[in-house]
């Protein structure tokens, strides 16, 4: 089902108009009523009625997380303080939060996206959603919450924490939808099968995953593991929250941007060049309808590719790639980049060991050292030394081959790398408290 029929399949050459007259809205608003755009503004030399195409958005200014942090906290707010009615916070993954600002009709609009998401899931109105994302500064948790009640469906406002009781919850009321973030996923799984339970056995049938990457490997043992479609979805709080991007089930191939609010773009993340259609670069995201916080040219640090082949599905907004890795996330070992999502497709591919994993690198003698923490099954626990030290040999070698650096494979016993609610922690990295 497309909950927007008009705004979602919307052919790309009206879209492209409508989103040209929202550009040159939103810079008219921001350069009248935020100093740091005036004043950026001015620096390029540009007015927002210069603005002719969509191409000239490569002549606008970027907006970094920095810049929301010297602006802490209301800063960049391009309405008047008693127009806000909701602050959320990021959650602070690399560095101080950053607050953002949403007016009545920028909440209204997120509840839209979220129900469209929701339904390019496959999420009916009949369903009952389990919301294992927190509720609180972070986004993911009242995100969800307000797109499943736009659509008409049931909520369970579990939020983050007590998983025993969200496995009962989840049984006893008959649960139909997970929305959580992939780790957690599979924590809950664990946890079921601790209490004598099997989260396959339940009526669970969709699962709404995202906050934190994962990849196409993880995304099928999730499935298999409890027997759902598992679906990925995209946000960031800067920008919305979630639902600035959804899979939609029907191709499960990449997540459409709500092309109608947001303008996405892909440049290099070194030169700040725009990159030309399915290039692999950072995503830029400018906001079309925000009134809050609009955002021009926001750098996500995210690394993906844009598709513009019409979908399956009968959507005409542009399908973004699984995230490869945040570009302040990549590893850079011995002078080889390193993305953990590399490494973990490795791990959940490998038999006798669990997919919870952590990456610890350090400088010893001046070298980069690159540790990886990879977690036995229950089953691979019981094999012999003889069976464990060709497994880590096995490992340590695939990641030679696909990555070109060596690690140290340490095995350890399951269940004994910690577990997260929300976004999982897999990258220890002592080099920068040298
Ligand atoms: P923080 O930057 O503090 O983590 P947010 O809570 O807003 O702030 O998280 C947004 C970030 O989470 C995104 O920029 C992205 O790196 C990551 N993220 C969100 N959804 C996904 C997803 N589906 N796949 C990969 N990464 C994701
Ligand atoms: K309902
Ligand atoms: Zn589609």
């Amino acid at each position: 089902m497309i909950y927007d029929v008009d705004k979602e399949t919307m052919p790309r050459e009206e879209l492209e108009a409508l989103q040209l007259k929202r550009l040159v809205n939103v810079c008219q608003r921001v350069y009248a009523n935020v100093k740091h755009y005036t004043k950026k503004f001015d620096e390029a030399g540009i007015t927002p009625l210069d603005i002719k195409s969509l191409d000239d958005l490569k002549r606008l200014p970027f907006t970094e997380k920095q810049d929301l942090r010297d602006n802490f906290p209301y800063g960049l707010f391009a309405v008047p303080k008693e127009n806000i009615v909701r602050i959320h916070a990021s959650s602070g993954t690399t560095g101080k939060a950053t607050v953002v600002g949403y007016t009545k009709r920028d909440v209204d609009n997120w509840a839209d996206m979220m129900a469209r998401c929701l339904s390019m899931a496959g999420v009916e109105r009949r369903d009952l959603i389990h919301n294992a994302y927190g509720y609180g500064l972070f986004t993911g948790g009242l995100g969800a919450h307000y797109g499943a009640e736009r659509l008409g469906a049931t909520i369970i406002p579990a939020s983050g924490g007590a998983t025993r009781r969200q496995i009962q919850l989840m049984k006893d009321f008959g649960s139909t939808v997970l929305c959580s973030t992939p780790s957690y996923a599979l924590y809950l799984n664990e946890t079921s099968q601790e209490m004598g339970m099997d989260m396959k056995d339940m009526a669970l049938r969709i699962g709404v995953f995202g906050a934190e990457p994962w990849t196409e490997e993880m995304r099928q043992e999730i499935e298999s593991k409890l027997n759902i479609d598992a679906l990925n979805i995209y946000g960031l709080s800067e920008i919305m929250g979630p639902g600035v991007a959804m899979e939609c089930a029907v191709a499960k191939s990449g997540m459409h941007i709500q092309e109608d609010h947001m303008l996405p773009e892909i440049i290099d993340p070194v030169t700040g060049e725009q990159l030309p259609p399915g290039s692999v670069g950072e995503l830029v995201i400018t906001t079309l309808t925000k009134e809050g916080i609009p955002l021009i040219r926001y750098r996500t640090r995210d690394i993906t590719s844009l598709d513009y082949v019409p979908c399956a599905c009968g959507r005409t907004h542009v399908k973004m790639q699984r995230i490869f890795g945040r570009s302040d996330d990549m590893l850079i070992i011995r002078g080889v980049n390193v993305f953990p999502s590399q490494i973990e497709s490795l791990i959940v591919e490998t038999e006798g060991v669990s997919p919870h994993y952590q990456i610890v690198v350090s400088r010893e003698n001046n070298l980069d050292m690159l540790e990886v923490l990879v977690e036995l099954s229950e089953e691979g626990f019981s094999d012999e030394v003889r069976t464990l030290q060709s497994l880590s040999n096995r490992l340590q070698k695939g990641i030679k081959e696909f990555l070109g650096v060596t690690a140290k494979i340490r095995l350890v016993e399951p269940k004994s790398i910690a577990r997260s609610e929300g976004k999982a922690i897999r990258v220890i990295d002592n080099r920068k408290k040298q």
